[in-house]
């Protein structure tokens, strides 16, 4: 080897170290969904979007399909930075920011319309600046459409009378676990990647869902029943590591904010899409839907309202008097 050649490769570790100064910000996000899923989609334009403004100093790069972790696993990992956003349930959310707990409350909503008003308005602001104020470590920054959840099962449920005692897979969040258990089932909480074998193994006998998710993650293999509770409308937040954002100059948090806040209108159009889809794959997949008389399950879970939503009276009124 030369002396010069000697030299150069002396110097490259060097050289690497100065790059990697020069090296953009890397944004992980974390998804349990699969690629082509609405949430996904929508929020890989974001990160494209992301990386145009900012000339390449932050970039994204999407781990889906729960690459890494279930949404509580990830939650963690995004609270310590190791991932700098998600997508979660906010059922995920509530156990540690209470305060958003009333969106999950059954019945809440009237229709998609009433939530879509609602999480476009002042009250949807509020609850994600509720998560970005709390201990949780993250900046609340957009919704996400996760559809109407509805109970699917083994067995058809036709009214509350065939769900008594049927254990349903709920997500781990206590307000759940007391709404399943108000209607008579047996509320059991495990994460995504665990229904489908917990539904084929009979440790459960029914999930609850909206049709993209009980599509995509397989239930309706094992799951032949969809009995149209339409018990929960629930958004989803898209949320930033506290960490990470606060690494960000405010001019590229105004960037993020703004692209977050187009994919929250840009999913929407792709979730009308696939849930229309979804329903008539799952027909075409000898899955039953059950019209059923919402108002026993809405009576059933007074409780669960009058429990959780008592320290959100003012809240609620003003929830409901949105049009
Ligand atoms: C889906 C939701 C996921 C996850 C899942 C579940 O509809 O988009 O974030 O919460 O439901 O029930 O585990």
């Amino acid at each position: 080897m030369t002396f010069k050649r000697k030299l150069l490769v002396a110097a490259l570790p060097f050289a690497f170290c100065l790059s990697g100064l020069a090296q953009a910000t890397t944004m992980k996000m974390a998804e349990i969904h699969p690629a082509g899923y609405p949430t996904v989609v929508a929020q890989e334009a974001m990160g494209k979007k992301i990386e145009a403004a900012t000339n390449g100093e932050l970039s994204f790069k999407m781990f889906a399909g729960g690459v890494l972790g279930s949404e509580k696993e990830v939650v963690e990992q995004v609270q310590i930075g190791a991932v700098q956003m998600t997508r979660v349930s906010l059922g995920t959310v509530g156990p540690v920011v209470p305060d958003v707990n009333v969106f999950n409350m059954p019945f809440i909503f009237r229709d998609t319309a009433h939530m879509r008003a609602i999480i476009d308005g002042e009250i949807g602001q509020e609850i994600l600046d509720k998560i970005t104020n709390s201990e949780f470590n993250m900046v609340g920054l957009a919704w996400m459409d996760g559809g109407t959840r509805n109970i699917y099962s083994k067995k058809p449920v036709r009214n509350l009378e065939d769900l008594k005692g049927m254990k349903i897979r709920v997500m781990g969040n206590p307000l759940f676990i007391e709404t399943f258990n108000a209607m008579g089932a047996n509320g059991v909480a495990m994460d995504t990647g665990e229904i489908f074998s917990a539904l084929q193994t009979g440790v459960v006998d029914g999930a609850e869902n909206n049709p993209p998710t009980m599509l995509e993650h397989n239930h309706y293999r094992t799951a032949k029943y969809y009995s149209l509770t339409g018990h929960l409308i629930l958004p989803e937040p898209l949320v930033m590591s506290k960490a990470s954002w606060n690494k960000l100059t405010p001019e590229q948090q105004e960037i993020v904010k703004k692209y977050a806040k187009e994919a929250q209108f840009e999913e929407r159009t792709l979730w009308d899409e696939k849930s229309a889809s979804s329903e008539a794959k799952l027909k075409e997949a000898g899955v039953e839907f059950i019209e059923v008389d919402k108002k026993p399950f809405f009576d059933a879970t007074a409780p669960i309202r009058a429990k959780y939503g008592a320290p959100y009276a003012d809240l609620i009124k003003r929830i409901e008097a949105v049009q």
